[in-house]
């Protein structure tokens, strides 16, 4: 048997096979923006870089100007009731998720596939929302713009609005690739086999233990004695006591829930 064909037959079988992987494990990420430039290279880096590398995921900025009928392409107009600014209109948003993820009103969505606003008004985000988004197998995420989109794409479009905390940005965007980000470190296979994501921040609900690489002594800063001595049972009770130290100081709010 020669070299291609063996491989040939390998790959029938799908070990290998990257439209197998596509049609079953791989999690794909639509984004809506009037930006779509604003993503150009954050997602080309590091964890996520290797994770799209892999076909654990595919990432798209859509603009949102593409499924404009008019002439002049207008995504926002006058808030009804009057008051400053522009909002997203409706429609465009409704066209772009129907061509994206075949359907539009969130009722007919299929499981595994989520529509998100990302919008002040939305659920905060946490780490146990970006498991449920990494386990999807199609996210679709609207950046709203302006001084906000028109509700009924919250009311009847999204499965989720969501938040990544209380404060105003200038658009969606941000948020967008922070919750991105998120799901993405968490499929199976993104981080390497030199990190695991159940070791790190939230997975214990406390705050992360403080880390020190060389020098020992930095202009007199000094890295914890413990540390150094390899005695892998007293750093381990000094990381959970800094750790919770860290947690108390930093996020009370943790040990409370
Ligand atoms: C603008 C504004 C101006 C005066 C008073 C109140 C205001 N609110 C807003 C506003 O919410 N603008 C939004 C900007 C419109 C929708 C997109 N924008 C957005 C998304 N800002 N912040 C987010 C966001 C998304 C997810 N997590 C945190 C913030």
């Amino acid at each position: 048997m020669s070299r291609t064909s063996w491989f040939g037959s390998i790959r029938r079988k799908g070990f290998w096979n990257c439209e197998i992987n596509e049609s079953t494990e791989m999690l794909r990420v639509d984004i809506i923006t009037i930006f779509p430039g604003f993503f150009r290279e954050v997602f080309d880096y590091g964890i996520i870089r290797r994770a799209r590398a892999a076909k654990l995921v595919t990432v798209e900025a859509h603009d949102l100007r593409a499924w404009t009928s008019d002439k002049h392409h207008m995504v926002d107009d006058r808030p009804f009731g009057g008051g400053d600014g522009m909002v997203l209109k409706a429609e465009p948003i409704f066209a772009a998720v129907e061509s994206l993820a075949g359907a539009s009103r969130r009722e007919d969505f299929p499981e595994g596939r989520r529509v998100v606003l990302l919008s002040p008004q939305g659920r905060t985000f946490n780490q146990s929302l970006a498991t449920e988004f990494a386990a999807c197998q199609q996210l679709v995420l609207i950046c709203g713009r302006y001084e906000g989109v028109d509700e009924r794409v919250a009311e009847t479009l999204v499965t989720d609005e969501v938040s990544i905390g209380d404060y105003v940005l200038s658009g969606g965007e941000p948020a967008a690739i922070v919750v991105v980000d998120a799901a993405i470190r968490l499929l199976p296979g993104a981080l390497g086999s030199e990190t695991s994501a159940t070791t790190e921040s939230f997975s214990d609900g406390l705050l992360d233990y403080p880390h020190y690489t060389r020098p020992t002594d930095f202009g007199g800063l000094q890295v914890p004695e413990v540390l150094l001595t390899g005695h892998h049972a007293e750093i381990a009770r000094w990381r959970r006591e800094a750790a919770l130290a860290k947690t108390k100081r930093n996020r009370p709010d943790l040990l409370k829930g």
